[in-house]
């Protein structure tokens, strides 16, 4: 089997290239391990940064998001029983995010691919990546019983965290940056009409809590956890006792609607990025190259990043002969990476309350919360990260 870029994968990363590559008239193969039904359940992110709205509008992959989404222009801080918004377009110049859930968008785009793409191989599982500083890099993989190889101009490992294609970068050019934190998140999923029409990130003594939401009708919500946690251990009415005292306030307005559950399950969180995300002609993108904990809901975001700025230089290849873009891939997509990872850390350390925090760390994370619902300054940093960064890094205009 022979195409333009194999990729392995069909999560969001895997999925969105392939109908990049497809608008552009470039082929490509997706492999997938897991059969097509688990990949359309596989409850994860919630958020959509402003700029992965667009991309989805650009791709035509956005008919269903636009009806369906709920936009939201803010997000609620609670701490201390006190209640702040943050209004994202008076901070931003007019930015928001949208919440249309992770299942959705792959639904969409499988859809999409199955109906008019390339090839989509659900139950095809990658063994392994070879030749990536060749100019025909090949990825070995077993579907029904059989063991194949697909011959390809470009990998795009799009496997995630657990994939295979990180592997074949050789360790000596390998680095890898990591932080594991001593907490998870408990995340439900409730057939109850969301209580507050944006999402709520709640700082408290007890832990962090986070209320999401997935429809009209449908609430996600998530708690702070000790790692190793059990959702066995967790049944509803201990969860909405939790949800209730974390999201606590003097708002006599603020009631949470209990409803029943219909997920429970726990994630565990941390940092991960690994350099370069590129060998030779081996593309690294989204989980496969890098995990920021949820907190700041740019794991999805990033992952879409990563591909829209492979499938632009691989077109701006094909047409001008220039592999400049590609070359420089790996530095551009780390330096969004960082700046994901840099506010993704900071939202955990603010939000999350560690097992061994002490008195002064409890004060520090209220004073900076008390800074960033003062300062205009660190509100529209919040903001500005919130919402996201653009795909090339714009410098800061001298005064
Ligand atoms: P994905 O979505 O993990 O997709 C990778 C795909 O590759 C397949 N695969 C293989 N296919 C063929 N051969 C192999 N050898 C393969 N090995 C793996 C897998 O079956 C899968 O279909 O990565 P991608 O596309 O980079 O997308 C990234 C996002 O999914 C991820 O960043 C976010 O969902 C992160 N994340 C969350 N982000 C949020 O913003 N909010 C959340 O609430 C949230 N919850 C989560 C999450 C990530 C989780 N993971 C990775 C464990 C919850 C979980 C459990
Ligand atoms: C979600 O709705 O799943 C979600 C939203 C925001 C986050 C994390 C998860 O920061």
């Amino acid at each position: 089997m022979r195409t333009t870029v194999g990729i392995i994968g069909a999560g969001p990363a895997g999925l969105l290239l392939a109908r990049l590559l497809h608008r552009a008239g470039i082929e490509s193969v997706v492999l997938e391990s897991r059969d097509r039904a688990y990949v359309e359940r596989r409850q994860r992110a919630g958020i959509l940064e402003q700029g992965t709205v667009d991309v989805l509008r650009e791709a035509g992959a956005a008919a269903r998001m636009d009806r369906e989404g709920l936009p939201h222009h803010g997000i609620e801080l609670r701490f201390d029983r006190r209640r702040h918004r943050v209004d994202f377009p008076a901070l931003t110049g007019g930015r928001s995010v949208m919440a249309y859930a992770q299942t959705e968008v792959c639904k969409d785009l499988i859809a999409l691919q199955l109906a008019e793409g390339g090839p989509l191989l659900f139950e095809a599982e990658a063994l392994e990546v070879t030749g990536a500083d060749t100019t025909s890099p090949r990825v070995r993989f077993r579907r029904e019983g059989r063991e194949s190889t697909l011959v390809c101009d470009y990998v795009v490992g799009c496997d995630g965290f657990w994939g295979v294609s990180r592997a074949a970068v050789p360790e000596g050019l390998s680095r890898t940056f990591e932080r594991t934190y001593p907490f998870a998140w408990l995340g439900v999923l409730a057939d109850v009409a969301p209580s507050h029409d944006e999402l709520v990130y709640a700082r408290h003594e007890r832990g962090f809590a986070l209320l999401s939401m997935r429809s009209p009708t449908v609430t996600r919500a998530y708690l702070q956890v000790p790692d190793g946690t059990d959702p066995r251990d967790w049944a509803a009415p201990r969860i909405w006792d939790e949800l209730d005292r974390r999201l606590e306030t003097d708002d006599p307005a603020w009631t949470l609607r209990h409803g029943p559950l219909t997920a429970t399950s726990v994630t565990p969180m941390r940092s991960y990025v690994h350099e370069p995300m590129r060998h030779g002609r081996l593309f690294l993108a989204g989980d496969a190259a890098h995990i920021v904990p949820p907190t700041g809901a740019k794991g999805l975001n990033l992952a879409v990043g990563d591909v829209t700025t492979f499938a632009r230089a691989l077109v701006h290849h094909r047409d001008t002969g220039d592999p400049s873009r590609l070359d420089a891939y790996s530095a551009t997509c780390l330096r969004r990476v960082w700046q994901a990872e840099r506010f993704s850390y900071a939202m955990t350390t603010l939000l999350h309350r560690a097992p061994d925090a002490t008195p002064f760390d409890d004060r520090i994370q209220l004073a900076r919360l008390d800074r960033i619902t003062t300062a205009r300054s660190a509100e529209t940093d919040l903001a500005e990260a919130y919402t996201g960064f653009p795909l090339t890094p714009t410098e800061r205009k001298s005064r």
